[in-house]
């Protein structure tokens, strides 16, 4: 079985302060969480930003200062910038990190609930997304929701609306309003993939770690962060991202599997940019 890759979703676009101090809104606070999950194992942080007081942005502008920030400090870590940014937010806004080419980003596989929220992805929104990182040479991760979004892109791909082989799919399991983190959800997702293809587990709230521990023995993926959990157990809040990651490196030794740096987790994902190319 490969080594274990870790993804950091260290901020998100929902999780305030409130919920934990923690969560990074300033460039200096998103370094210090980059570097506490990359210090901990994660080979790939995915990246959300904020300005200074909170409030999402997709700002073309602010993703550079922060990437290039997080670049300094790591310069192999592997980034995944967001597309999906905010709900609510425009396609032209959410693609804006897309302009600084980065090595992946996100590309959300199909419309669902979020929370209270509408997470609003129609086709023809996917179609300009799959088509701007065909041109921009970008990696995609495919973020699944819900059980029907797997189809819907594998679709998309067949017709070269999106990039295709080797895909990454990140199955986001247990958003409220989509598909739940169950074991069995997640063997239909993970067998349900073309083959050379590599995955993702990602579950939200109190999931996270029941669902990373079946994705390290499957030869699957983990993707942890504040952006996805902001407890390490029951009642008792993670002080980084790299607590949580931690608990995920202790689970996969457990269970007899190596964690992947960043250099290997670019040749399991078949990544041809070198360490210095994700901001060209
Ligand atoms: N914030 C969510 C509405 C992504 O990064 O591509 C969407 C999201 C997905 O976080
Ligand atoms: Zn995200």
């Amino acid at each position: 079985m490969e080594k274990l890759i870790i993804t950091a979703a260290i901020c998100g676009a929902e999780v305030t302060k409130q919920h934990n101090p923690a969560v990074p809104y300033t460039v200096e606070e998103m370094v210090r969480e980059a570097r506490s999950a990359y210090d901990a194992g994660a080979a790939i942080i995915h990246v959300h930003v904020r300005w200074d007081d909170g409030t999402p942005t997709q700002d073309r502008g602010r993703f550079k200062v922060i990437m290039d920030a997080i670049r300094a400090e790591l310069p192999d870590v592997i980034m995944i910038p967001s597309t999906g940014g905010a709900t609510g937010m425009k396609p032209e806004e959410r693609l804006q990190p897309t302009e600084l080419f980065p090595e992946m980003a996100t590309l959300d596989c199909g419309t669902c609930n979020f929370g209270d929220e509408i997470f609003d992805n129609t086709m023809p929104t996917m179609r300009a997304f799959g088509k701007r990182m065909i041109e921009n040479h970008i990696k995609p991760e495919y973020e699944c929701f819900e059980m029907g979004h797997l189809d819907t892109i594998l679709t998309m791909a067949r017709k070269g609306e999106v990039p295709g082989h080797p895909m990454q799919f990140n199955f986001v399991l247990g958003v409220p309003g989509c598909s739940p983190a169950t074991v069995q959800n997640l063997v239909w997702l993970a067998n349900s993939i073309p083959a050379g293809s590599t995955w993702t587990a990602t579950g939200v709230g109190r999931s996270a770690f029941t669902l990373a521990a079946p994705a390290i023995v499957m030869g699957g993926n983990v993707r942890v962060g504040f952006e996805d959990n902001l407890y390490l157990s029951r009642g008792v809040k993670a002080r980084s991202n790299g607590e949580l990651v931690e608990k995920v490196v202790r689970l996969s030794r457990e269970l007899g599997r190596e964690i992947a740096s960043p250099a290997e987790a670019r040749a399991i994902l078949g990544l041809t940019g070198g360490p210095n190319c994700p901001i060209r």
